[in-house]
């Protein structure tokens, strides 16, 4: 039998909040990036996931060497503490320049900008010492279908993404696709598209996806399969695991809050096909209640790590043979029951239909 996985694990310091809201303002007050990093190593976390401004704050406003420098600062930072970054990611949604989107705006001079934001954050990404940088691709969508080409826009995401592949060699890029928010409808909704893309990319091998819980839930879509959809194509290279209770806002709830069953299947795919064998993170892209005290700025990391060894727990010691048996017997009741036993952690003898008074015979 091989060896367990060890997991490793990895948050971004915007998983760090202050609790505003489209409704209301900050709650909690703001933390220092160095403050935060601190945090990491005593909660269990050693991958820490960026966006380029959360490295080299003020980015726009700076010269390459300023940029140079902050970078080398920070990854200094995370070597004092023993800690790596997992990621880059640049922050395409901010700037009024990709009001209308980056790759996709039907500006010239603002798809411009976005490449030239997506090279320096590949430039932020080399001093961090990661080769990856993850495309969240947040406004590259339309409010309404007739503002834009469809048809162009696909062709312009694969132009930037190919030519991101063309500026640095090493260069891996993740897209993490989202259905919908901030845009009515996004380009890239599901991982079937981000990997449609990548398989047309210049270099296939370079490009891949990051699938968060909730996203795939907004697109009313099963995590698990998702997730087992893209490590049969070699192409899962981290998660951001959270939950999300239907369809409404985004809520990066901790792992396994609205769902228990849900998470389960997901910890049990990515543990059946060994992923963090090869050095993935377990992400965590989590917010914690806007409810909450300055003193429990971090409880939903440790909550949603701490529910995802549990089910690690939960998927190596579940009864293989007896899975296999009721599959055999095609009694998925039985199966059913006999998960949910197992993940309330209650006694699991007679789960079998078979235990049902004999039905047939009354002729019902
Ligand atoms: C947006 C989202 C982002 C990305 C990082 O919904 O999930 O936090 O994960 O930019
Ligand atoms: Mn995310």
């Amino acid at each position: 039998m091989s060896e367990a996985t060890k997991y490793r694990f990895s948050f971004g310091p915007w998983n760090i909040s202050e609790g505003a809201d489209p409704f209301g303002p900050e709650v909690r007050s703001p933390y220092s990036l160095e403050e935060k990093l601190d945090w990491y190593l005593p909660l269990g976390f050693e991958g820490v996931q960026f966006h380029d401004d959360d490295v080299v704050e003020g980015i726009d406003g700076l010269k390459p060497s300023q940029v140079t420098k902050r970078a080398q600062e920070v990854c200094q930072s995370l070597k004092d503490r023993g800690l790596v970054a997992e990621f880059v990611a640049p922050r395409l949604w901010f700037d009024p320049k990709t009001i209308d989107g980056g790759f996709t705006s039907n500006c010239a001079t603002d798809r411009a900008y976005a490449l030239d934001r997506c090279l320096r954050t590949i430039d932020i990404a080399r001093e961090m010492d990661t080769p990856n940088v993850v495309l969240w691709l947040a406004r590259e969508g339309t409010y309404i279908r007739e503002a834009k080409n469809a048809r162009v826009a696909y062709e312009r995401i694969l132009e930037t993404i190919n030519k991101m592949l063309d500026y640095d060699p090493e260069v891996n890029i993740w897209i993490e696709p989202k259905p919908n928010e901030p845009m009515d409808h996004a380009y890239l909704p599901t991982i079937g598209h981000a990997i449609a893309i990548a398989y047309q990319s210049s270099d296939p091998t370079r490009v891949g996806g990051l699938i968060e819980s909730a996203h795939a839930i907004l697109a009313g879509l099963d995590p698990a399969d998702e997730m087992a959809f893209a490590l049969a194509h070699g192409k899962l290279c981290s998660v951001h695991l959270n939950d999300q209770n239907g369809l409404k806002f985004d809520q990066d709830k901790s792992f396994g809050s609205a769902n228990l069953r849900s998470a389960y299947n997901q910890v049990r795919v990515l543990e059946e096909a060994g992923y963090g064998k090869r050095g993935e993170f377990v992400g965590l892209d989590v917010k914690i209640m806007r409810t909450q005290k300055q003193s429990d700025s971090t409880a939903h990391l440790a909550n949603s790590r701490d529910t995802f060894l549990h089910l690690v727990e939960k998927v190596r010691t579940v009864d293989r043979k007896l899975e296999q048996e009721l599959i055999e017997a095609r009694d998925y009741e039985a199966l059913d029951a006999y998960t949910l036993r197992h993940l309330l952690g209650v006694p699991t003898e007679a789960v079998s239909s078979s235990q049902q008074p004999a039905l047939a015979a009354s002729g019902k």
